[in-house]
């Protein structure tokens, strides 16, 4: 039961908040970090609660820009031709029968982000392509060019076939991998890529790897064909299998047009649809946007992250594909709230005041607002508002009540929110094991896959909303990767702000070992993390009540960590690298 407050509790409701004044210093992830210290002043006790901010630089998108965002892209003609177009890839696609030609085909449709247009065509070449390959006796025919062999590995376990690694033992020795291969980068490449559909325990792939990025990144990129000189230190800093196809497209665009082998159809149907999509996107943030200001939190609640458009981001990562609006905006919306409610429970709020709220939460009832003080009072009057409204469309579109499913897996979230809270308030230092646990609930990967599972079903059954309250393996597994990411990204500021001891410095207090080799060692948690996902996507894909879209939405959810904490916090801090990304993504168009 949560405590009733009466006027002369410390967390009555008239207390004034006076912020001392933040630092004028910009912030980057190398300042100093001076604490800005939020003293609370109660008006009725002398009882003073010493409050921390995140120190966040403001929002640096202004909402009446974001409100009238628009593109030319959304006009009827850019569509007649982007049909037009995609009628002659897709002759171009049934018409082809080299294997190699096919699946280059597919491999620069889909790094174009064009996959998603031609999934029929797709599927039916590569399942041809395994037919023809596999025989009865379980060995599978490969091709002798390491290059052909390695792109129709990735592109079967992409799509779910199971090409075995032994395909490529006729490129190995006793003593491995054949030094032969050292001056074909491009087949190197290729093996490299391939590497990450790897499962555990296939130690060839786990050499290719090894042997692969080691040579890669010995060489020197004057001495390649140009086009490979793009693609090599591109995935070495992060493999095809990690990356988003939409936030890579235009990128990709950019090499595919100065490349050799272009075909000027492709390349005009990827810079078209690129537009044309970014137009619906814009569409998303001028709906988004007028919520935002509507709920003003970013007024209310100025101690913590107003961040929409990185918020939005996630949502164009998971459910990038058009027909999606819905999807993107509630999972945009959704991170922006969480944003905030994340900041009360690490930095602003008391203890008592984060038990109260998560009280009220699972209470779901507009009277527990009454128990929280005035600053979380609005806080849970928007979240209830923004979760009931999800619950009523769901009610309305589907006839299927959501709510004990949709304010459970927020709970997950909440409650592994607390248990942070209650650690950072004790000062208990968690070992990895025990952080982990409760990490993979922490970082919002279940709640937001079941966003992303009500948002984008076309029926919603018991039976796999239960499923997804399991916690499946592949969800676990996501999570996991999305934590160590988040944590590779954020740690440094969060302990300088004042936070719980993260993936990276709980292992160095485990095993005492520097920082250096700590976020050495996450890296190989974290391709071993993708090593589970790799299994555990292939079993959803056999024997699971969720759609493929689903679990590939999951992972979509992780490789957008991946990229976005790269090199820091790209979420919290907007005007370093990913104010290019948001600005090349959702507001210039490619120009054709
Ligand atoms: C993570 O912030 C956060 F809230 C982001 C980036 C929004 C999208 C991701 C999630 C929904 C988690 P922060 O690094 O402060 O999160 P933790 O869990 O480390 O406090
Ligand atoms: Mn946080
Ligand atoms: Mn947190
Ligand atoms: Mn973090
Ligand atoms: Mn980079």
């Amino acid at each position: 039961m949560a405590t009733r407050l009466v006027a002369s509790s410390p967390l009555c409701s008239f207390i004034k908040f006076q912020p001392v004044k933040a630092p004028s210093q910009k912030y980057s992830s190398n300042a100093s970090f001076p604490k800005p210290v939020f003293r609370c002043v109660a008006t009725s006790t002398t009882e003073v609660i010493e409050r921390r901010s995140g120190n966040y630089q403001p929002c640096i998108w202004d909402i009446e820009f974001l409100q009238t965002v628009d593109s030319d892209y959304s006009k009827e003609i850019y569509k007649k031709r982007s049909e037009n177009l995609k009628r002659q890839v897709k002759t171009m696609l049934v018409s082809e029968v080299e294997p190699l030609v096919q699946l280059e085909l597919i491999d620069v449709l889909q790094r174009l982000c064009l996959g998603y247009e031609f999934e029929t065509e797709i599927k039916s070449i590569l399942q041809s392509i395994y037919n023809n390959n596999s025989s009865s006796s379980g060995k599978y025919k490969s091709s002798q060019d390491l290059h052909a062999a390695a792109l129709e590995f990735r592109l079967l376990r992409q799509h779910h076939y199971i090409v075995p690694q032994e395909i490529f033992e006729s490129f190995r020795d006793e003593n491995g991998f054949k030094k032969s291969i050292y001056d074909d980068v491009k087949g190197m490449l290729s093996l490299y890529e391939a590497s990450f559909f790897a499962f555990e325990d296939e130690s060839i792939m786990e050499e290719a790897w090894e042997f692969t990025s080691e040579k890669l990144k010995s060489l020197k990129t004057e001495d390649m064909d140009p086009t490979l000189a793009m693609l090599v230190p591109h995935a070495l800093e992060i493999p095809l299998h990690w990356r988003l196809p939409r936030f890579d497209a235009r990128w990709f665009i950019e090499v595919y047009e100065k490349s050799r082998d272009m075909n000027p159809i492709l390349l005009e149907l990827g810079k078209l649809d690129f537009n044309i999509v970014q137009s619906m996107y814009q569409e998303d943030l001028r709906v988004m946007s007028s919520w935002w200001k509507e709920i003003a939190l970013r007024e209310k609640l100025d101690f913590a992250r107003d961040r929409l458009v990185p918020s939005y981001l996630w949502g164009v990562g998971v459910s990038s594909e058009p027909q999606y609006a819905y999807s993107r905006r509630i999972i945009g919306m959704d991170i922006a709230i969480i944003n905030m409610i994340d900041d009360i429970y690490d930095i602003y709020g008391t203890l008592e005041e984060v038990e109260l709220f998560t009280d009220a939460v699972k209470k779901w009832d507009i009277n527990a607002m009454k128990q929280l003080p005035d600053y979380m009072k609005i806080a849970y009057l928007a979240f209830y508002n923004t979760v009931n409204e999800m619950i009523y469309v769901i009610l309305k579109e589907h006839g299927v009540d959501v709510t004990d499913h949709l304010t459970k897996a927020w709970l997950g979230l909440l409650n592994g929110y607390l248990t942070e809270a209650r650690w950072y308030h004790t000062k208990h230092k968690p070992s990895l094991a025990e952080y982990m646990k409760n990490a993979c609930m922490s970082i919002a990967g279940p709640l937001i896959a079941t966003l992303a599972y009500l948002t984008t079903h076309k029926s919603i059954t018991e039976e796999e909303m239960k499923y997804l309250e399991t916690i499946p393996d592949v969800m676990h597994w996501t999570s996991y990767v999305f934590r160590i990411s988040d944590d590779y990204g954020t740690s440094s500021d969060e302990l300088k702000r004042g936070d719980v001891p993260k993936a990276i410095q709980c292992y160095m207090h485990d095993s005492g070992v520097s920082e250096e080799e700590a976020r050495l060692h996450m890296r190989k948690l974290v391709r071993n993390g993708w090593k589970k996902v790799n299994k555990y996507r292939f079993m959803e894909s056999q024997e699971s009540p969720l759609t493929p879209t689903l679990v590939e939405m999951m992972q979509n959810l992780t490789r957008v960590s991946q990229n976005l904490y790269e090199h820091g916090d790209g979420h919290g801090i907007e005007d370093g690298e990913t104010k290019d990304r948001v600005l090349r993504l959702l507001f210039q168009p490619i120009p054709m």
